[in-house]
């Protein structure tokens, strides 16, 4: 039995990111990014779909807040779109004002109904432009000059906002768009896919260009605005649970750390401690960048808070075999049996998802070790659940699995937190069902049921409540 282990003030809500929701990607002056522009490729997206219309959020910002209301939460996270702040992106370029009132006045209507708004100022919709003009994430100094600048036009026009998010998940934006080229802009060596990219080297560049970013961000908001704001700012991280394939085989157990190492270690080791991990230099070689003095001075003691994204696990297997030039994880297998027969957890719709909460009781532990029990905010967890697309919506508002999900991971939490982990915050992926990316619309995440063919209507799902009934559990009375 877990008692009332969080603070009194600990935010619980819901998360989502502006090409997910919002639409409207030609209005009011916003230009493109580079997801409008990957869409548009054939065969990139199921369903040949995009972020066109999305949840139309950008017509309905009113019924989103609604949702939130009802629901009880305390906090929202969401994500500007750079490009309709920017359109063209970089330092040099036109702001338009009316994409930045847009986000200046759903701040004021989230803190008019109580809400706590947390602003993630990248969620993987780079402006279009800067990618055709400078190769975008790949080219430092013009995407941290550029990233900077944006930063401070946010921070500038939104004072009432406290907590600040610079980039969500780089190793999706790094790996995904730049190895596997199953995200924007869709680099990677197979030239089945793409006739750019080098699968072995450009993640470990667009990454290190992240973390100095970031730096040069959260520099900017500490020395120009958090003395009079007084907010907090951080990076969010994706990071999946691990158990060793063989837990008596202690290469699997050695492998099992190297794939923390390769996806969360890899930003938050030279956020934290001051370097990348040894593993991903030792396998990488001179493929991963070095800091400089000067960038490691920007990196280091980044961190106002530690924001984490978190979903799954696997069991880790090593392997025998050199690793591949254009390996990401560590020259290691991921799996979902562990050698005894053990099943890591049920079927979702998403290929890379399948629960198992005390893993991320065991991660978040072993994150707070490894950086000395930082502020951590969940930033992002929740689930899909399989075949839910086909389903008639009076069985999609009826999500038990996904409600049993947040119960678990919910519960996981707050062990984390008894046995020493300092939590702060909890954001549901997501508030509504939404554009996934790569997926489209057939995987939905939402506690609300977006119905796309009928107007883009919201319905709450039986989890939209589970959030706020399991955190009155855990958190002190007030
Ligand atoms: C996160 N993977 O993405 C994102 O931050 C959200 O925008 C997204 O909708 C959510 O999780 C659900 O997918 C991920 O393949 C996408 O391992 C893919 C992976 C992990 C996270």
């Amino acid at each position: 039995m877990v008692g009332k282990v969080l603070d009194k003030d600990f935010l619980w809500g819901f998360a989502t990111a502006s090409y997910q929701i919002e639409g409207a990607p030609e209005e009011d002056g916003r230009g493109p990014s580079i997801w409008d522009k990957f869409c548009k490729i054939p065969g990139k997206i199921a369903g040949a779909s995009s972020g066109d219309v999305a949840c139309d959020t950008y017509h309905r910002t009113g019924e989103d807040i609604a949702l939130l209301k009802e629901t009880g939460a305390k906090a929202y996270r969401f994500s500007i779109s750079w490009s309709r702040v920017i359109p063209l992106g970089g330092r040099n370029d036109p702001i338009n004002q009316a994409g930045l009132d847009f986000y200046v006045k759903f701040v004021d209507d989230l803190l008019a109904e109580g809400i706590i708004p947390m602003v993630t100022l990248f969620h993987w919709d780079l402006p279009n432009e800067l990618d055709e003009r400078y190769g975008g994430l790949l080219n430092k100094e013009e995407f941290v000059a550029d990233y900077a600048n944006y930063a401070r036009v946010l921070f500038k026009a939104m004072p009432k906002v406290k907590h600040w998010i610079t980039f969500n998940e780089p190793w999706c934006s790094s790996i995904l768009g730049y190895n596997t080229g199953l995200f924007a802009p869709g680099h990677t060596s197979d030239r089945s896919k793409s006739a750019v990219g080098d699968s072995s080297t450009e993640p470990w560049i667009v990454g290190h260009n992240f973390l100095v970013a970031h730096g040069t961000a959260v520099k900017i908001y500490r020395e120009e605005f958090k003395p009079k704001d007084g907010g907090i700012i951080g990076i969010t991280l994706n990071g999946d649970g691990v158990y060793p394939w063989d837990p008596n085989d202690p290469l699997d157990v050695e492998a099992a750390e190297r794939k923390l190492e390769f996806s969360i270690s890899w930003f938050a080791d030279p956020i934290y401690l001051g370097d990348y991990p040894a593993s991903m230099r030792k396998q990488l070689g001179s493929r991963l960048p070095t800091f400089s003095s000067e960038d490691l001075a920007l990196v280091k003691g980044s961190n106002d808070f530690y924001g984490m994204n978190h979903y799954t696990a696997n069991y880790i297997k090593h392997k025998t075999t050199p690793a591949d030039p254009n390996d990401f994880l560590g020259n290691l297998e991921t799996l979902f049996e562990s050698k005894s027969g053990d099943n890591i957890g049920p079927e979702t719709q998403s290929f890379w998802l399948r629960p198992n909460p005390p893993a991320f009781r065991d991660l978040l532990l072993w994150i707070s070790k490894r950086y000395g029990y930082p502020t951590v905010f969940c930033t992002e967890n929740g689930t899909s659940l399989k075949g839910e697309n086909d389903l008639p919506r009076e069985q999609i508002l009826d999500d038990e699995f996904r409600a049993e999900y947040f119960r678990g991971y919910i519960h996981a939490l707050a062990e984390a937190v008894e046995q020493g982990a300092k939590i702060q915050g909890y954001m549901a992926w997501s508030l509504m069902d939404n554009f996934e990316w790569a997926e489209g619309y057939e995987t939905r995440f939402g506690v609300t049921y977006v119905d796309y063919e009928g107007g883009q209507k919201r319905w709450l799902k039986k989890s939209a409540g589970v959030v706020g009934v399991e955190f009155k559990k855990y958190i002190k009375d007030e």
